[in-house]
C-alpha cells in the first residue's frame, strides 16, 4: 500500500505534481479558501496555456469530505471577471448553490453547507456566459467519501476536459471539429495530456476505485480500458442497486461515473485507459508494480432500490421539447444570398453555417457582434420554443413527485445534437428512455437525451427555491437552453 500523507487542502493548494488520488492525500474540510485567479498552466512539457483557476491549478483545489460533514468555502475572486460557484449534484439549500451569488472581481463570498450524501460531485462556475468560464478552467472535484471507500487499494479522480489551443498554447476561438460547439484539439485528464498524465500504479490483486468526471463544455468522452473491466458502481454520485461491468464508459458533459477496476493484469504488460480519440492525448497507462497482494474484495454494498412506485405509468407533469433555431439578425443588411436555415424549414438538408463563435478571446465576456457573425446569423437553443429567460419555469411543490418528459426534437440540423440535461438541487430517477425502462434502477443529476429520442425522469425537490435546469453543453445553455424549477 502506498503510505498516506495527510495534507490539509484548506491550507495547501494541491500542486501539479500530486495526482488526484486519495492515496496521496486526504482532506480536512474545516475551512477552504479558493483563490480564483489567472495562472499559466502546463498541460504537457512545451505546452502551457493561460487558465482561470480555483486555487492555481486545473482542476482546481479538490474538496474531499466525509458524508455528514459541513463544508466551509470562501471564494476570493481575483479574476478579471465576475463569477459564481455551482456545487454540481449536491442537494443543499438554494442560497448556497451559487448561481444566484455573483462574486465581483476583488470580492469574496463564503459558502457553508452540510453534505448528507456520499458520491462524486464537482464544482464549476455558473456565471454566464458559462462556456468561457468553465472552458478557461474554473472546475474542480468535490468528493464526499463513504466509509467503504477507504477499503479500496486506491481511490482516484479522473476529471476530463478538452482544450482548443494552437501550438503555442494560445486559446483558439471556435471549435476544432467544424460543429457549432466548443470542441478541443487536445484532451486532458486532471489538467494533463499525453506523457504528462500520471500512470495508474497497481499491484496484482488490488481493487481500485476510479471516479470519472466530464468537465468538457461540449465533448462527450468515451473511455476504454484494455485487459481489464470497469465495474460501474455509481452514476453521478449515486450508488447503483445493480452494478454492472463494461470495458467502455461514456460520459456527456457534467456526468460522472464511479467504477471499480480489479488488477488482474501482469507486470511488464502494457495496459491503458484511453479516450476513443487517443490522438488527442487522453491516455492513462496502467502500470503494474512488482509483487502482488491478497485479492481485495469489493467493499461496495449496493443500496436498496428506491424508485418511485408506479411512476412508469404516470402521465408526465411537464414535457420539455428541446430544439434550436438559426436566426438571422433582423438588422442585417448583408444577409448571404443563401441564408442558413433553421428548424423553421424542416427537411431542408442545407448544413448550418460555419461555426459561430460568440465567445472569442480568452477571458473575454460576451463580445460585440462581428460582421462575420451577422453574415452567419446566430443559433438560439430552445425549450418549448423559447429561450432562457423566456421559458416558463416548472412550478412544483416541495416533496411532490414530479415526472418530466424531455424530448429532443433537435434533429433538423446536420449536427443532430444530443442535449445532456442537468437539474440543480436534486437527483432524479431515470424512469424510461424512449418508453423503455432502463436496464437497472438509475439515479442521476445529468441525463443525455440523444437527438430524436426522449427520456422520462422523476424527482422530488426537498429544498425550496429557484433551481436551474439546463443543457450541460454550455454553448447550448448560454444560447438559451435553460429554464428553472421553482420549488415552494
Ligand atoms: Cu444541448
Amino acid at each position: 500500500m502506498v503510505p498516506k500523507k495527510t495534507i490539509a487542502i484548506g491550507v495547501i493548494a494541491v500542486t501539479a505534481a500530486i495526482a488526484l488520488s486519495f492515496n496521496s492525500f486526504s482532506g480536512q474540510a474545516s475551512s477552504i479558501k479558493l483563490d480564483m485567479k489567472e495562472v499559466n498552466w502546463e498541460i504537457k512539457p512545451g505546452l502551457t496555456t493561460k487558465v482561470w483557476s480555483y486555487g492555481g491549478t486545473v482542476p482546481g483545489t479538490p474538496i474531499i469530505i466525509k458524508k455528514g460533514e459541513t463544508v466551509n468555502v470562501t471564494g476570493v475572486n481575483n479574476l478579471p471577471s465576475a463569477t459564481t460557484i455551482h456545487w454540481h449534484g449536491l442537494v443543499i439549500p438554494n442560497d448556497q448553490d451559487g448561481p444566484g451569488k455573483t462574486i465581483k472581481p476583488g470580492e469574496k463570498y463564503s459558502y457553508s453547507f452540510k453534505v448528507n450524501e456520499s458520491g462524486t460531485y464537482w464544482y464549476h462556475s455558473h456565471y454566464r456566459p458559462v462556456l468561457d468560464q468553465v472552458d478557461n478552467g474554473l472546475y474542480a472535484p468535490i468528493i464526499v467519501k463513504a466509509p467503504e471507500d477507504e477499503k479500496y487499494s486506491g481511490d482516484h479522480i479522473y476529471i476530463i476536459d478538452d482544450w482548443y489551443l494552437d501550438s503555442n498554447g494560445n486559446r483558439l476561438s471556435g471549435t476544432a471539429r467544424g460543429e457549432m460547439e466548443r470542441f478541443g484539439n487536445i484532451e486532458t485528464v486532471n489538467g494533463k495530456s499525453g506523457s504528462a498524465i500520471e500512470p495508474l500504479a497497481v499491484k496484482k490483486g488490488q481493487l481500485h476505485k476510479l471516479r470519472f468526471i466530464n468537465a468538457s463544455t461540449a465533448a462527450v468522452h468515451t473511455i476504454k480500458i484494455s485487459g481489464h473491466r470497469f465495474r460501474v458502481t455509481h452514476t453521478d454520485g449515486h450508488a447503483l442497486p445493480s452494478p454492472y461491468e463494461s470495458d467502455v464508459l461514456t460520459l456527456s458533459p457534467g456526468e460522472r461515473i464511479d467504477a471499480e477496476v480489479a488488477a488482474i493484469g501482469d507486470v511488464g504488460q502494457v495496459y491503458a485507459i484511453e479516450s476513443d480519440r487517443p490522438e488527442l492525448g487522453l491516455i492513462i497507462p496502467i502500470k503494474y508494480q512488482d509483487g502482488q497482494v491478497n485479492l481485495v474484495a469489493s467493499p461496495f454494498v449496493p443500496p436498496q432500490a428506491k424508485g418511485f412506485a408506479g411512476i412508469e405509468s404516470r402521465t408526465p407533469d411537464f414535457t420539455l421539447d428541446l430544439n434550436s433555431v438559426m436566426e438571422m439578425p433582423s438588422h442585417n443588411n448583408m444577409a448571404p444570398a443563401s441564408p442558413a436555415v433553421g428548424h423553421a424549414s424542416h427537411g431542408n438538408s442545407t448544413p448550418p453555417a460555419a461555426p459561430i463563435n460568440s465567445h472569442g478571446g480568452h477571458g473575454a465576456p460576451a463580445q460585440a457582434v462581428t460582421s462575420e457573425m451577422q453574415m452567419q446569423g446566430s443559433m438560439r437553443w430552445t425549450i418549448n420554443g423559447q429561450s432562457y429567460p423566456n421559458v416558463p419555469p416548472l412550478e412544483v411543490k416541495l416533496g411532490q413527485i414530479v415526472k418530466v418528459r424531455i424530448v429532443n426534437n433537435d434533429i433538423s440540423t446536420a449536427e443532430k445534437m444530443d442535449h445532456p440535461i442537468h437539474i440543480h438541487g436534486t437527483e432524479f430517477q431515470i424512469v424510461s428512455q424512449n418508453g423503455k425502462a432502463p436496464a437497472r434502477e438509475t439515479w442521476k443529476d445529468t441525463i443525455n437525451v440523444p437527438a430524436g429520442e426522449y427520456v422520462d425522469i422523476a424527482f422530488t425537490m426537498t429544498n425550496p427555491g429557484t433551481w436551474m435546469l439546463h443543457c450541460h453543453i454550455l454553448d447550448h445553455e448560454d444560447g438559451g437552453m435553460m429554464t428553472t424549477v421553482v420549488a415552494k
